[in-house]
């Protein structure tokens, strides 16, 4: 994230506790500590999901003679089940913790959208309708709405 003097927060961990930081109010995390657990786990679970798909969308890039096969299908395995856990944890609520928009709505709504512009054949809405209903109403906030991702194109080559 670059700030407004140039300078730049990284890693997405990092950058929501130093926007927690810079904006407490209204605050990301629930106020109870089960409730903060929850929403941490949620976070570790996207994350999960993220750092799995850009392993094996690198992999798919290769050369095809060098692309492992177990080491994609092992990839593909924790989108599945990362996706899969998220669906559960989800349900039908309103909000993925608690009764309030927080972190674990931003994680989910950054990496389903993010699979939908990236890797858009992947059929996560049909396998998983409450999160596609979530991910939808979550894109209809301004905050969404203004930091849709988009693919960076790779100038280097991927061996
Ligand atoms: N651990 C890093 C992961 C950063 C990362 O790999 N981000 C991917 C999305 S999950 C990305 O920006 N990819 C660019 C693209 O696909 O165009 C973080 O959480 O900030």
């Amino acid at each position: 994230m670059v700030l407004e003097d140039g300078s730049a927060v990284y890693e997405s961990r990092f950058i929501l506790e130093y926007l927690e930081a810079k904006f407490p109010e209204p605050p990301m995390l629930p106020d109870d500590i089960d409730g903060k657990l929850a929403a941490r786990q949620v976070e570790v679970l996207c994350d999960g999901v993220c750092d799995a798909f850009v392993l094996l969308f690198m992999e798919r890039h290769r050369p095809v003679e060098h692309q492992s096969q177990p080491w994609m299908a092992r990839q593909q395995r924790k989108i599945d089940g990362g996706l899969a856990a998220l669906a559960r944890i989800s349900g039908d609520r309103e909000y993925v913790v608690g009764d309030r928009f927080g972190l674990a709505d931003i994680a989910v709504g950054t990496v389903t959208k993010y699979l939908s512009v990236r890797w858009p054949e992947f059929p996560w809405r049909d396998r998983h309708p409450n999160l596609a209903a979530l991910s939808d109403r979550l894109e209809t906030r301004a905050s969404f709405q203004d930091t849709v991702p988009y693919p960076q194109t790779f100038r280097d080559k991927i061996v």
